[in-house]
């Protein structure tokens, strides 16, 4: 029987490492040598709704979870995200020894082992799309090994039953929305009974636990956000999956994620995976190399995205869909000065369009609320397009903090990056040219003469701060949001969105007319200026302050995301950007620094790029690897996966009209060696890259769309090459 026993277990462990025995795998995993104290310290799943935060202690497991529709708030007020609950998982497991926990990207699974004095111990969790279900197995080598408890909490006041194998909470908010969590617990041997409301699990052989959770929300205006009642989907999604065996669950779920995940794959350097992730953070912290680790990085923002942004869901807040407080930092919602955004970055460039959709239900969900508001301070001039404040939830209310006039013009970039990538001209057609129109429409209504006859912006502000007299001084103070006439973060915004009106005009050969108004309104737009000491202007007096550093660079939006300024096409400017980003120095919050590394990379400085990383680890990256303004929020993750992007393969400019797919424009001097697949750029092609000693040894370049001709870019060789769908060329 021992040496059964001793069998069994040797099959289990080489099983459980097995897959790490995989150096391409390896690299692409969290692991830690020890449970979670913190929250911060737990890692997330999430199948775009519904995401937890495992712990992956040994006596007691925390399976703190949410779903991104349990909001309080309404049209008016802006409430906040909150925490749907808690699961404790309480097995009576002591002195384990052999401890690992980790977060498989590959897979999108979460696994802990550990040894007791008798067994080797195994738990497998996922947050399933296809099934709509979080599941989480726990086995072992012996048979009976798992007695001890599990309970369901609470944070809003639900009613908590614990009945047959299911745990149920259900409750409302004080805004009217029904909410509903529920647990199956499936005991394979052992018994299982109900005590005081828990349940008790007796020397279950394993354990498969099931939980679903969801809202009466409906992400629809029209139905004033509520629909049906969450009882019967939660109940249904249960009976479904646990008809499933657990294989199948998971088999399920590794597909649907692997279909997303798998489109890119990133390789920079050697680096040594059999290091604890929180270990190599603290070298890497400490200044040590690790371009494995910044590998890890800059997959986990896709794994994040994957997670907390699926079709027919709200887009990725601030915190994505993982939050633990009841008064999350700026209500862990939707901050379209930068934020929301930057979530989004990422999704065209790293293959992740359909994680893109959320944000557009929601930006026309916008719309609906604000288009024909009465509210004097964003109302539109002439009651056509639409703008908002700064901080909004998913109903349309507001923080009412900082009138934000471009809010429709910066969101509608996303519809055009959009395009942009996937070349799809239904979507063009259909759902991106409307919104444009509106947008410039909009602006059509509110742009004044300026100086010397140029357009204007009438009242903007540069996010998040301004000029004023103090005692007759002029500074610039934090969060000042005194109107001003031809703030450069409006004018290139307003440029940005003509730009692009005029393009999807004319791809769709509609509006010959407007189209020559608008082209001549953005000739007529106050450009970008130069100041007193050599820096991009950030107002339209030349006030800026050397030695401001004010975390929002609002005044560099034409360097990035936007295209109005680059080295090649107008070196003057792209100089006076620099200038600015070295007075505002490299130390900031997350989002500023990851932003930076996007900014870097758009003036071809990969080791500049490269130190904000470097920075952006230093004091902006926590041990699970979520980014910290501080707080912890996530925009920077996913602005440094863009900015990722950004270092190794542009193709936002054009020369001589023609599009230009820039290859490695920023590769650092600490990522000589390297391979990426599957990134895509404008025009729908995707590209892959290989290099050695910091030369390019090969490209691919696969036209995923129509016939198409475009400049391909490496140093200072450029070639024109011309690709019929699906036709690729390689770069020698
Ligand atoms: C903007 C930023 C803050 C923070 C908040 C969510 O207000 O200025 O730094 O990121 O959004």
């Amino acid at each position: 029987m021992k040496l059964l026993g001793f069998l069994l277990s040797l099959l289990a462990s080489s099983l459980v490492w097995a897959a790490s025995a995989d150096s391409g795998q390896r690299d692409l995993k969290l692991w830690y040598a020890q449970p979670a104290t913190e929250w911060l310290e737990a890692l997330p799943v999430g199948n775009g709704s519904l995401g937890a935060m495992l712990f992956g202690g040994v006596g007691e497991e925390r399976v703190q979870f949410n779903e991104q529709t349990l909001w309080l708030g309404n049209e008016t007020e802006m409430g906040s995200y909150q925490p749907f609950g808690d699961l404790f998982i309480a097995w009576k497991h002591e002195q384990a020894t052999e401890y690992r926990r980790e977060l498989d990207l590959n897979e999108a699974l979460h696994r802990v082992s550990y040894r007791t004095k008798d067994a080797l111990y195994t738990r497998e969790a996922f947050s399933s799309h296809p099934a709509q279900v979080l599941v989480y197995r726990f086995t072992a080598d012996k048979r009976g090994g798992y007695s001890g408890t599990l309970r369901l909490t609470d944070r809003h006041g639900a009613t908590i039953s614990a009945e047959g194998r299911t745990l149920r909470s259900v409750g409302k908010l004080e805004n009217g929305l029904d909410y509903e969590a529920q647990v199956w617990v499936l005991n394979e041997g052992g018994e299982l009974a109900v005590v005081n409301g828990t349940f008790v699990v007796t020397k279950a052989d394993a354990v498969t636990v099931l939980l679903a959770a969801g809202t009466s929300f409906a992400n629809d205006p029209q139905r004033k956000w509520r629909g049906e009642p969450p009882h019967r989907r939660v109940a249904d999604r249960l009976e479904i999956a646990a008809r499933k065996p657990f294989a199948l669950l998971r088999e399920e779920h590794v597909a649907d994620y692997r279909s997303l995940f798998s489109r890119v794959a990133l390789e920079l350097g050697k680096s040594d995976a059999s290091v604890p992730t929180d270990q190599r953070l603290k070298a890497r912290q400490g200044g040590g190399a690790d371009a494995g680790l910044e590998a890890l990085l800059f997959q986990y923002g896709r794994y994040l995205l994957i997670s907390s942004s699926r079709p027919g869901g709200l887009p990725a807040n601030l915190q994505g869909i993982w939050n633990n407080d009841l008064k999350p930092a700026w209500y862990s919602g939707y901050t379209a000065n930068i934020n929301v955004q930057m979530n989004y970055w990422p999704a065209e460039l790293t293959g992740l369009s359909e994680c893109h959709e959320p944000l557009f239900k929601w930006v026309q969900n916008m719309a609906v609320m604000y288009r024909n508001t009465q509210d004097p301070r964003v109302k539109s001039a002439k009651g056509r397009g639409w703008s908002s404040y700064s901080t909004t939830n998913p109903f349309g209310g507001s923080s009412r903090w900082g009138v934000h006039r471009p809010q429709s013009a910066w969101l509608m970039q996303h519809f055009w990056f959009r395009y942009e990538f996937t070349q799809d001209r239904e979507f063009l057609q259909r759902v991106a040219y409307p919104g444009l129109k509106e947008a410039v429409e909009f602006w059509e209504d509110r742009l004044v003469e300026g100086p010397g006859g140029t357009l204007v912006t009438p009242d903007g502000w540069s996010p998040e701060h301004g000029p004023v007299l103090e005692k007759g001084v002029l500074v610039i103070k934090e969060g000042d949001r005194t109107p001003h006439p031809g703030v450069s973060y409006d004018q290139q915004i307003v440029w940005d969105l003509f730009s692009n009106f005029l393009e999807a005009s004319e791809i769709l050969g509609v509006d010959p007319e407007y189209r020559a108004k608008v082209a001549s309104m953005r000739n007529r737009l106050l450009a970008p200026k130069i100041g007193r000491w050599g820096q991009l202007q950030e107002w339209m007096q030349d006030v800026d302050d050397p030695n401001d550093k004010h975390r929002h660079t609002s005044h560099l939006f034409a360097l990035h995301p936007w295209r109005q300024i680059d080295p090649i096409n107008t070196p003057l400017l792209a100089e006076a950007a620099r200038v600015t980003l070295n007075a505002r120095g490299d130390i900031s919050t997350g989002w500023s620094k990851a932003w930076k590394i996007n900014f870097w990379a758009r003036l071809h400085d990969g080791n500049r790029s490269h130190k904000l990383v470097g920075e952006l680890f230093k004091g902006s990256i926590l041990k699970n690897l979520f980014d910290t303004h501080p707080p912890f929020q996530m925009d920077g993750n996913w602005g440094y996966t863009s900015g990722v992007c950004e270092m190794l393969l542009q193709s936002h400019t054009r020369q001589e009209g023609k599009r230009v797919l820039h290859l490695l424009p920023a590769l650092p001097d600490a990522w000589s060696e390297g391979r990426i697949t599957g990134l895509r750029a404008r025009g729908g092609f995707e590209v892959d890259l290989s290099w050695e000693k910091g030369r390019l040894t090969s490209a691919t370049v696969r036209n995923l769309a129509g016939p198409a001709t475009v400049l391909v870019r490496h140093g200072t060789e450029t070639r024109l090459i011309h690709l019929e769908k699906a036709q690729s060329y390689q770069w020698k």
